[in-house]
């Protein structure tokens, strides 16, 4: 009805409540609470003050590091636009790179003559595909494998002389009636090929472990790249089937003839390089490449060979493509478009400098030029490159602008660690004609003693630390480091005639860094050695070694037992055995699953190591297999002074050249 009053009027006041009428109704509450109430109300007050302290102590904290960095960044500058001024006086270009310096005339001349000399060296030796030996087999599946007679000019002493390359072939009687070839054994082939002595119970033990990780792989991840073997899963890297191509040599060397079998059969009927995937060149140098090499030095099956000579001409682009003689890092398979990293604008110096050996050996079995050629520019650019200190690399290097990245860190370790291994090595594969190698070598050794290396408190160990930012001393050292050990006694024992102090001096150094990567391993509960670890110099602790949280992972790297390896082969002290033997328990212990192997993530906790899902494929490629040469007694297999491990323990052989 309209104009009836069907409403209750409440009168409310329009303005909001005063502080006054707000703070009494608090003091009401306050009141009508109980004392449990009040209790709680003075529990939250609390935690939250407490809170609020703690959160700005932090933020004080960050502010502090912040300062503290962009400090660090306004000295960097400093120092670079120091050197910018001083590459502009010198007459060289820079932003915050080092150039390469203008080399006169006569130095010209001088790098021409070695590079002329180098080439002429290597093409003097024949060239294996166009001479055609005479192929052993057709592959496993075409016909049955023959044994090769042992040559007996081809023994190697049964001591030093086994390591020297003196160009000279000696008669020598056999060292030991076990290495005469024994009847042959029907499922053996890789040991059949290369010599005849029986397995350890060791090396059993390994060639079990093989057969699980093959196992796994085979189920869960065939033709990927690698397996997860907990969640028996996979993931793909360059979409070869990495590990398969990583593990042929391993069955091989190791008999293992149905997985070889398997391998091969991927090889010849499945494998296709023709991928529109961008691959790392290093990392398919060293595993495509270098394994496909190998095979066809080891088996002579020409398969490998026409999957080498594919692989190399599609990773030639990286080389070819760029302004500098510094390599991209990445090649599409298919297009061959190159480009930098994805994460920043310069290659690492190890993955530049470590293609060479795999390289070189391609045009040696081609007799075709350009392989090598390629990757000897990228060598002897480096050898000349200005920014190196004492023979160490800074282990950032630029494609564009082919020059080390200034106040980049010096270390052994990640990005710039084969580096030092492929110096000795190369200067080994051609028979220790090119002295550019071993120059650069003994630089870089004296250089590592002059700032990397060091004793730890209170045991003494030796480590190999960094120089951040190429001045500040780190005690800090990659399990990567721990090739330095073989690559020291391998280097000893060829410069032994020409250096015999220096030699000396290696190999005590080879010895000590290798004894700090045992205790590695030995200090810790699983009897793993996490990835990094740190040293202690201050006299107050206790315990040399620190191992950070973040670094306590183990990814079933090669390093350590690699450098076991050397030391066994070259000093024959069995302690590097007994070491391997607890290296490969560990492993046994802490990172079998059912599905395969897996890298752990706390090396530190064995009740708790925390499965990372994943084997890595240089796991069968390297891991494996240096520990099967570890446990072997047959010094006749692939003896070094005529075989040469790429840094992903592929054996090219050595072509002697004198
Ligand atoms: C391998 O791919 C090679 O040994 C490389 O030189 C370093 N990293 C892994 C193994 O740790």
């Amino acid at each position: 009805m309209y104009g009836s009053k069907d409403y209750v009027s409440i009168p409310v006041s329009d303005s909001a409540p005063t502080k006054k009428s707000r703070s009494f109704s608090l003091i009401r509450i306050w009141k009508r609470a109980t004392r449990c109430q009040k209790n709680l109300i003075f529990l939250v007050l609390l935690l939250t003050v407490l809170s609020i302290l703690m959160y700005s102590n932090q933020i004080s904290k960050i502010e502090e590091e912040e300062m503290e960095a962009a400090n660090q960044w306004r000295q960097k500058r400093r120092e670079a636009q120091k050197i910018k001024s001083h590459n502009i006086d010198t007459g060289q270009i820079g932003d915050n790179q080092i150039q390469l310096p203008q080399l006169d005339d006569q130095k010209k001349k001088a790098l021409q003559e070695l590079e002329n000399k180098i080439q002429k060296d290597f093409q003097r030796k024949p060239v294996v595909i166009k001479q055609g030996p005479p192929f052993r087999h057709n592959g496993p599946n075409e016909g049955n494998m023959q044994m090769v007679a042992v040559d007996i000019e081809n023994i190697p002493d049964p001591v030093d002389s086994q390591f020297v390359n003196t160009g000279t072939k000696k008669k020598v009687e056999n060292p030991d009636p076990l290495d005469i070839p024994g009847p042959k054994d029907e499922n053996l082939i890789g040991d059949a090929m290369i010599s005849q002595a029986p397995r350890t119970e060791r090396q059993v033990f390994v060639v079990n472990m093989m057969k699980h990780a093959w196992e796994g792989y085979k189920k869960y991840a065939w033709g990927h790249d690698h397996l997860h073997p907990i969640s028996r899963r996979h993931d793909d890297w360059f979409h070869v089937g990495l590990t398969i191509l990583d593990s042929l040599d391993t069955l091989y060397i190791m008999g293992m003839k149905t997985e070889y079998d398997e391998a091969r059969n991927f090889v010849a009927n499945e494998l296709s390089f023709d991928k529109d995937v961008d691959v790392n060149l290093f990392e398919c140098t060293i595993r495509v490449l270098g394994s496909m090499l190998s095979m066809y030095h080891l088996s002579h099956d020409r398969i490998y060979l026409d999957k080498a000579v594919d692989i190399g001409n599609r990773l030639i682009p990286a080389l070819s493509q760029s302004p500098s003689a510094v390599p991209y890092s990445d090649v599409n398979l298919k297009t061959g478009k190159v480009h930098p990293p994805k994460w920043g604008p310069d290659s690492t110096v190890s993955e530049i400098t470590s293609i060479q050996l795999e390289f070189r050996d391609l045009s040696f079995l081609t007799g075709d030029m350009k392989y090598k050629d390629a990757v000897d520019k990228v060598s002897l650019h480096v050898h000349n490159l200005a920014g190196k200190r004492d023979g160490l690399v800074p282990m950032w290097i630029n494609a564009n602008r082919g020059n080390f990245r200034a106040g980049s860190t010096l270390t052994v370790g990640a990005r710039a660690d084969s580096y030092y291994e492929y110096l000795i090595k190369l200067w080994l594969q051609t028979g220790c004609t090119e002295s550019m190698y071993i120059d650069d070598y003994l630089a870089a050794i004296k250089g590592m003693q002059m700032h990397l290396i060091g004793e730890s408190i209170p045991s003494g160990l030796t480590y190999v630390g960094e120089l951040l930012g190429g001045r500040t001393p780190s005690a800090k050292m990659d399990h990567l480091v721990c090739f330095l050990g073989g690559s020291l006694a391998l280097g000893s024992v060829n410069i032994k005639s020409q250096h015999p102090k220096v030699a000396k001096e290696h190999m005590q150094l080879a010895k000590n860094i290798t004894n700090t990567c045992h205790e590695m391993y030995a200090r810790t509960p699983t009897g793993l050695s996490p990835e990094i670890t740190y040293f202690n110099l201050n006299q107050d602790v206790r315990e040399d070694l620190v191992i950070k949280p973040l670094d306590r992972h183990n990814l079933l790297r090669p390093e350590t037992v690699e450098s076991y390896f050397y030391l066994w082969r070259i000093t024959n002290d069995t302690k590097y055995r007994d070491w391997g033997w607890d290296a490969a328990q560990a492993f046994e212990k802490y990172s079998k699953v059912p599905g395969g192997y897996t890298s752990i993530k706390n090396v530190m906790d064995p009740r708790n190591t925390q499965p990372m899902d994943k084997m890595e494929s240089f796991f069968l490629g390297e891991t494996l297999k240096y520990l099967y040469l570890l446990f072997s007694d047959d010094r006749n297999l692939l003896p070094l002074n005529k075989w040469v491990f790429n840094t992903e323990a592929h054996p090219l052989p050595i072509h002697s050249l004198k």
